[in-house]
């Protein structure tokens, strides 16, 4: 009887109203994927892998919230091609369009070896310049400085402090870029899968190839003659000579190819000769050695026949697993390289997060890291202390730096910081580990310094209401450099004994700063 009431009710309110019967049903949902082939797919790729603008797809956009795709769709993006649709499309239709696009391609789009190969560009002449720099400064004391905002690279003097030179990059450069031995070249991994080598000394791009269409980070081998890329889609390692020419595409998955993986990241592990690879979705290592003389792997299956001859896989260039209990998303190091401390996941209610220690050489676990909340261990570094060598790493929940003893594999300690952060850096020549605590919405514009014998912080610095984040020190630990990361950020240097702020160069958040010299000796203070 109440339904009947509301039903005439309604019938009513339709009639009142003028509406047209039709109306009353379910409004259409706008055709979004038409709407995106006219309006979207000029730049961002029919498959929605990218093309002049970004790749639109779930994996790109884990870290947009949909109420900011709205708004870049109806807005557009200041200081890129993207302009704002608020004029040409209905609020209805850009809701349907950003709810679109982050539901999944299907069927999933492909991104083949001739994919990859005919992706690839160079700058002619570039291979042949002269190896010198053509700019006056230290090239072992220079800043490679990734400017997040604009999708920018600044390229900073570290003795004088001023900009060398500037240029656009890829569209969202993610993970350090990474130098070869001698400093000259360096090479950037964009989340959409673009690697980019590039010429400090003669600030050219030498080549570029798109190594998969969403990428987590690459390596570049210790020699300098491999580049090896981590990616999420598609499910592969992809190892690419020097000059960025594919060599090859290993699918990420298990021995018998029943279960595909996500890549965790790829390290150059350089005393060993070999790229070591963590797998997010399987709980597998790999470890890829570029020694050529290295021993041919053994794992159980034959994979190929000679004169119906089983043989065992090359160990030059394959995969060398070492299977585990839980995959692995992070990880580090000891400075032998015999050990990886990796970080497990955290489970679906956010507890039990941890980490493990594995051995290379064994090629098992050997130790679990009874850290809580969630180690951020590929920003960890390492110093000795007491006698040992301890591991210091930020928490992305915990607010707190945990620090491990090496040799035992135990917590030493756990120092509070204000908030959770994201990165912490120190450096030979300074008593100081400094940390952020970018995370926290209450102390993200604080820097902690933590006291490297006493383990306990000693002081703050701040840039009240701004996310301060990101340090690195020149290349003789004098100066420590922040990022102010902001659209209207800036690069800080501070005089890392006085903490005193000597200078400024405004940039737009600058998400990363890499000393050349740090990186190219293995500091322990920094990133590798
Ligand atoms: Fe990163 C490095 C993973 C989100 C900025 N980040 C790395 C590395 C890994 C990683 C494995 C080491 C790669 C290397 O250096 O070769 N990052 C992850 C994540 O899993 C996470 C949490 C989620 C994701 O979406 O990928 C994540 N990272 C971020 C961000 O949101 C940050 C803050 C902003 C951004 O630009 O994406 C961010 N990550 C960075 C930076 C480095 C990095 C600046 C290099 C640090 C260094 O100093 O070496």
């Amino acid at each position: 009887m109440r339904n009947r009431a509301v039903k005439l009710l309604l019938a009513a309110a339709v009639v009142w109203a003028g509406w047209d019967v039709a109306l009353a049903q379910p409004v259409a949902e706008p055709a979004a994927p038409a709407l995106y082939t006219t309006h979207c797919a000029a730049c961002h790729g029919a498959q929605r892998t990218g093309g002049m603008g970004p790749a639109l797809l779930p994996e790109s956009l884990e870290r947009l919230r949909p109420a900011e795709a709205r708004k870049v769709i109806a807005q557009g993006r200041p200081a890129t091609q993207m302009a704002g649709f608020a004029a040409t499309l209905s609020a209805a239709e850009i809701d349907a369009l950003a709810a679109w696009v982050y539901q999944p391609v299907n069927p999933a789009p492909a991104w083949s070896e001739a994919d990859i190969r005919a992706s690839r560009e160079e700058t002619p002449g570039a291979a042949r310049l002269p190896a010198k720099p053509v700019w006056r400064a230290d090239p072992m004391n220079l800043f490679v400085v990734v400017e997040g905002g604009d999708h920018h690279v600044s390229l900073v003097d570290g003795d004088r402090f001023e900009l060398i030179h500037r240029f656009a990059s890829r569209y969202a450069l993610h993970g350090g870029p990474k130098f070869t031995p001698d400093g000259r070249y360096v090479y950037f991994g964009s989340r959409d899968g673009w690697i980019t080598k590039y010429d400090l000394w003669n600030l050219t791009v030498v080549a570029e190839v798109r190594a998969g269409l969403n990428m987590r980070n690459i390596a570049v081998s210790g020699d300098g003659r491999w580049v090896m890329a981590a990616n999420y889609l598609p499910k592969t390692v992809a190892l690419f000579d020097a000059d960025l020419k594919l060599v090859k595409t290993i699918a990420a998955q298990t021995l018998d190819g029943k279960q595909a993986s996500r890549v965790s990241a790829v390290y150059d592990a350089a005393p060993r000769k070999s790229f070591v690879v963590a797998m997010k979705d399987i709980p597998e290592v790999w470890e890829i050695s570029y020694d050529p003389k290295a021993e041919p792997i053994h794992d159980g299956l034959v994979h190929d026949y000679k004169m119906g001859e089983a043989i065992a896989t090359p160990g030059f260039q394959n995969p060398r697993r070492t299977v585990l209990d839980e995959p692995l998303d992070d990880f580090f190091f000891d400075q032998g390289y015999r050990h990886v401390l990796g970080a497990t996941r955290p489970k679906a209610d956010g507890q039990g997060a941890s980490a493990q220690v594995v051995n290379l050489d064994i090629r098992r676990k050997v130790a679990d890291l009874p850290i809580a909340g969630m180690p951020h261990l590929g920003s960890g570094i390492t110093f000795a202390w007491n006698g040992t060598t301890v591991l210091a790493s930020p928490n992305l929940k915990g607010g707190a730096i945990d620090v491990i003893d090496m040799k035992t594999w135990k917590p030493v300690k756990t120092i509070p910081t204000p908030g959770p952060g994201f990165f912490m850096r120190s450096h030979e020549a300074t008593p100081y580990a400094w940390a952020d605590s970018m995370m926290s919405p209450t102390a993200k514009d604080t820097l902690t310094l933590i006291d490297k014998a006493t383990l306990t912080p000693v002081a703050t610095i701040r840039e009240p209401g701004r996310t301060l984040a990101h340090i690195e020190f020149t290349k003789d630990g004098r100066y420590a450099l922040a990022s102010v990361w902001e659209l209207d950020g800036a690069l800080v240097v501070y005089d890392a004994k006085t903490l005193k702020e000597v200078k400024r160069l405004p940039m737009s958040k600058p998400v990363g700063k890499y000393n050349v010299w740090n990186k190219i000796t293995r500091s322990e203070g920094t990133s590798h």
